[in-house]
């Protein structure tokens, strides 16, 4: 053999010999890029069943609360945050709380019509966090059941916009659907969302853990003053009953029985589970309507 060829072929074998390591290097990356992947999904499953037990601790919490009292407040078991707690390989962290400390905005349309006395009160708790108060005409509009606009607006409005759509014409599935409602920009949504709720049917509110804001806005002529002392006296101790609380509402104020209650069937649980790198997040809305194990109204689980 010749030098020519010869160094032809060792040129070619060396080629041969680096596109090799290449290709090993380049299968052993994709292989722990895989292991990586692998680790982090079988993580990921972990925290994922970590916030299904954080949403069955929640339920029992809720039963076994219900049987040992008929009040609920905020000196209760369920009421407290968890701490985070060790679970193999990270933590579980989470929160129960009552939806009925909040206005329900499904309340201002019962059976499709506006109920004047739950718009009322929508409007009075506009006026105490400085909102429009046409906002209660436009939410008026959306929830009930006909499609003429009283002071609000209804499709005429809806499908000249932007993104046209049409009113709803039934309850709100979630707070997030205002967004779709004419006037409540970003801005009045935030201001608004520590106070309100949306929940599948008309409820009362909890007097025993309602803000004195919400209850201002229940009940005529109130004040902020006379609310906020409505508040701290239940902080000795929770009111036990209705009368109880109507009978501690100043000289001459009066309010319908049924818009309170002192305890509560809708709880959200919010959760959040850390495992090794993998975070996932999860809420729930609970219902807890008689004895048997509170039911799951909603999910929004990864
Ligand atoms: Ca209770
Ligand atoms: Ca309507």
């Amino acid at each position: 053999m010749n030098a020519r060829p010869r160094g032809a072929a060792i040129v070619m074998a060396m080629a041969v010999v680096a596109m090799a390591a290449l290709a090993a290097t380049a299968l052993l990356l994709s292989q722990s890029t895989w292991a990586r992947r692998l680790e982090l999904a079988t993580q990921r499953s972990q925290a994922q069943r970590g916030l299904e037990a954080g949403l069955d601790w929640s339920r029992a919490l809720l039963h076994d609360d219900l049987r040992a009292s008929q009040t609920d407040h905020p000196g209760e078991p369920w009421a407290m945050s968890l701490p985070p707690i060790p679970i193999e390989g990270g933590e579980l962290a989470g929160r129960i709380e009552d939806q009925q400390a909040r206005f329900n905005l499904n309340n201002v349309v019962r059976d499709g019509v506006v109920d004047p006395v739950q718009e009322e009160c929508l409007r009075r708790l506009l006026a105490r966090l400085g909102l429009p108060a046409p906002l209660a005409a436009s939410l008026g509009d959306w929830l009930d059941a006909d499609g003429l606009a009283q002071g609000g607006a209804e499709d005429a409005y809806y499908l000249a916009q932007a993104t046209p759509t049409l009113a709803a014409n039934r309850p709100l599935t979630d707070l997030a659907e205002l967004a779709r409602v004419r006037g409540f920009e970003p801005a009045v949504r935030e201001r608004l969302r520590p106070f309100v709720t949306a929940l599948p049917r008309p409820t009362a509110v909890n007097v025993n853990t309602a803000s004195a804001e919400v209850i201002e806005a229940l009940v005529p002529g109130l004040g902020p003053e006379a609310a906020r002392a409505l508040v701290a006296a239940r902080e000795r101790s929770p009111y036990l009953d209705r009368s109880g609380f109507l009978g501690r509402l100043p000289e001459g104020v009066r309010l319908a029985p049924e818009l309170i209650s002192v305890n509560s069937e809708y709880f959200q649980v919010d959760f959040s589970v850390q495992v090794h790198g993998a975070r996932v997040r999860g809420t729930a809305l609970l219902v807890r309507d008689s004895a048997s194990w509170p039911r799951v109204a909603w999910r929004k689980f990864p």
